[in-house]
């Protein structure tokens, strides 16, 4: 390996190093510094390995994006390839390059018939910015400009930057200088939390009904479009109760308000469709995707257009000002070529489908279906959740269990098991190239974190 930097530093050395330069993400920095920083120093598959030699199993894909795994090297050998051809160049001033143009070609032969275009970007955060741009571009182009207004939902999650932050609806995050004009926000569909005594279909419903009251409350003349992961991601993991997307899907039709779907998380076989959106059954005109797009190789996003909004825009838009110096990078579009060609001719995704995905959920529900600190298992492919619960018959939750769930994720990483804590559940979403073996390593690992929560929880 010629690699330009010195993996034989001590673990100290490199803590110290990164808590005098580093801004990490949603941490409180002084009290990771007083700790120090994990600091991982190699990937292969399923597998991570720290600087003191610990193995993990990562049973998050890294941040939900590594598909095909740690290490492969036909990955690495297309971006060393693309650079030794062409290393950059960009898509100004009447120029493309042949990468982006197959990736193009592989990747609408992978989405549902009615997209046709796409506008390539470097994270899910910037796609989620040139949405709402494209987005109100369309509106304009079809001679309708007041309509400028984007619905997105509380606690839902498009990305860090000002405009996505915005979109999103954490409002730690808006309270941190994050918001934007003419954003407006709905409830999520979280029926465990919020439910009541309501059926989940009734409530789906119901908060899907909140979309149509909001349109009415701001005029369907000004609303330009509702946005929402088809699953809530890093909100919680939280899957929508089965009415709930046909009727959303019925409201924006209705009024005329487009629907965009953050596929970020949820696209590129994740569900065990290509798109979470095929998965739960609705249609929407625009998808925001990044993250598995490459595996977390390289950095890439972008927005897909539906035909309807593509034709519009090229055909009668003129000039669109957008432009990014890496939109369509020709390594990173090797790296994505190369990775959606494996996720296809591998039968990757058909595996997730028809073997992994749901082995997952049948271990999962066999191991914590009766176990005492879990009220709710959700999930499908190779994603799930798992909901904690203080009175599992009344749906209580624990007042504490933000703490329970950061203690199971730290006892996880103890068991040498990586899996996400969100507000009181816990998360995994393990590469779609994991094995039977390993996704019963996951789950065995997992369950000893959740029986240690448990312990402290009184539960056991
Ligand atoms: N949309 C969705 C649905 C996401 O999950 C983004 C947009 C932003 O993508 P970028 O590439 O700009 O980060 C995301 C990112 C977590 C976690 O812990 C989730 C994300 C990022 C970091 C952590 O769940 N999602």
């Amino acid at each position: 390996m010629n690699l330009p930097l010195n993996l034989k530093r001590k673990t100290e050395d490199y803590q110290k190093s990164d808590a005098a330069h580093h801004i990490h993400a949603f941490l409180d920095q002084k009290a990771l510094n007083a700790e120090g920083a994990r600091v991982m120093v190699r990937g292969e598959g399923l597998y991570l390995w720290d600087s003191e030699g610990k193995r993990y199993l990562d049973g998050m894909s890294g941040l939900w994006c590594t598909q095909l795994g740690y290490g492969r090297r036909d990955l690495t050998a297309a971006a060393a390839a693309q650079m030794d051809q062409l290393a950059y160049y960009n898509m100004f001033f009447h120029t493309t390059h042949p990468a982006v143009i197959e990736l193009s070609e592989l990747l609408f032969s992978l989405l549902p018939g009615h997209y046709s275009h796409v506008i390539y970007t470097n994270s899910g955060s910037e796609a989620n910015e040139v949405l709402i741009r494209t987005v109100r571009r369309y509106w304009q182009v079809v001679g309708q400009p007041q309509k400028k207004i984007m619905i997105g939902r509380w606690n839902g999650y498009h990305g860090s930057t000002l405009a996505a932050s915005a979109l999103g609806g954490m409002k730690f995050m808006h309270e941190m200088g994050g918001l934007i004009p003419d954003v407006a926000h709905i409830d999520e569909p979280y029926w465990y939390a919020h439910g009541g005594e309501l059926s989940p279909a009734e409530f789906g419903r119901r908060c899907a009904l909140q979309l149509e009251d909001k349109i009415l409350e701001l005029g369907a003349e000004n609303v330009a479009g509702f946005i929402a992961e088809p699953f809530q991601g890093a909100g919680g993991m939280i899957f929508p109760p089965e009415s709930y997307w046909p009727e959303i899907q019925r409201i924006c039709r209705q009024y005329d308000v487009l629907l965009c779907a953050d596929e970020v998380i949820g696209g590129f076989g994740r569900t065990g469709e290509w798109f979470a959106h095929e998965y739960f059954g609705f249609e929407p005109d625009t998808l925001s995707i990044a993250k598995g797009l490459t595996s977390g190789y390289i950095p890439m996003g972008g927005l897909v257009l539906s035909k309807r909004m593509a034709d519009a825009l090229v055909e009668h838009g003129g000039v669109f000002a957008h432009g990014l110096t890496y939109s369509g990078h020709p390594v990173a579009a090797a790296v994505a070529l190369g990775n959606l060609k494996a996720l296809r001719d591998e039968g990757v995704v058909c595996q997730v489908k028809d073997d992994t995905g749901p082995y997952l959920q049948q271990i999962l529900r066999e191991v914590f279906g009766n176990h005492p600190l879990i009220g709710e298992i959700q999930g499908t492919g190779l994603l799930a959740a798992l909901q904690f619960a203080e009175d599992k018959s009344t749906r209580k939750r624990f007042d504490n269990e933000n703490d329970l769930a950061w203690q199971c994720r730290t006892f996880g990483f103890e068991e040498g098991v990586i899996i996400r804590s969100t507000l009181g559940r816990m998360i995994m979403a393990p590469a779609l190239v994991a094995t039977r073996v390993e996704l019963d390593e996951l789950v065995e690992k997992t369950r000893v974190a959740v029986d240690r929560t448990a312990r402290i929880a009184g539960k056991l």
